[in-house]
């Protein structure tokens, strides 16, 4: 198991020790970027694949879920950017929410989110419910921390059709909504390549898209906020 994996990690991997040293500051704290990112999408939308690409293993489990729990995995990416003049690890908790679960779970309802990313895959409608869910969870803001992945883009290859091309004729509130979402858009072939190197670009524009935002996270909002 790799390393970076919550769960498979020997506390005593001289890796890990050497990683974790070489990433601290000269006054002995530790330099990381802890993100929460939140997937959302129908079902067999691909979002454990774009889970997957995320954290760069295999982890999260695909093909048609039988499970209504979310699941949560978290990956180090040692030194992955460097923040006012220090390399910095990039932490990445990953949370896969199955379609019709009304909240996330703790310990993102806690500490907030930080990235939404929408799933949906390139050959399927995709139900516009997702945006009715995003803004009861978290307000009128999500469209600032949300970017769309789209999956299955090696569909659009096979039938000679450009990302462009597809946008244009997306449904109408997925063109709309495309345009709206800060962090953009991004297709993923999860057929290709392996995971780390899959998921490398996502991981810069999530990490772009989070620096937009200083960091903040977005808060769940409870009852007393409105939510129905
Ligand atoms: N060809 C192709 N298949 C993909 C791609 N992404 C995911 N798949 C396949 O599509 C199916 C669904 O992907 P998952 O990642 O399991 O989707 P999910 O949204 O987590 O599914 P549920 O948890 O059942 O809702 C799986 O068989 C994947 O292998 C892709 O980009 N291209
Ligand atoms: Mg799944």
């Amino acid at each position: 198991m790799d390393p970076g994996v919550d769960g498979g990690l020997h506390a005593d991997s001289l890796t890990n020790i050497l990683r974790s040293l070489g990433s601290r500051r000269p006054d002995g704290s530790q330099s990381e970027l802890v993100l929460n990112v939140l997937l959302l999408g129908d079902k067999q939308s691909g979002r454990s694949s774009v889970g997957n690409a995320l954290i760069g293993g295999n982890e999260f489990q695909t093909g048609v879920s039988t499970t209504t729990e979310s699941q949560l995995l978290s990956r180090n990416f040692p030194k992955f950017f460097r923040r006012q003049g220090a390399e910095t690890d990039l932490v990445l908790r990953v949370m896969d929410t199955p379609p019709l679960k009304a909240r996330p779970p703790s310990p993102f309802c806690v500490d907030g989110v930080h990235v939404l990313v929408v799933v949906a895959r390139v050959d399927r409608p995709c139900g516009a419910h997702v945006q009715k869910l995003a803004a009861n969870l978290f307000g009128p803001d999500w469209r600032q921390h949300a970017i769309i992945v789209f999956t299955h883009a090696d569909y659009l290859r096979e039938a000679g059709l450009s990302q462009s091309d597809y946008l244009s004729q997306a449904t109408d509130w997925m063109r709309v909504l495309a345009k709206e979402v800060r962090g953009g858009v991004c297709f993923l072939d999860n057929r290709s390549d392996w995971p780390i190197i899959r998921g490398r670009p996502l991981r810069d524009q999530l990490l772009r898209l989070s620096a937009a935002n200083h960091h903040r996270a977005l808060k769940v909002r409870t009852d007393a906020d409105g939510n129905p």
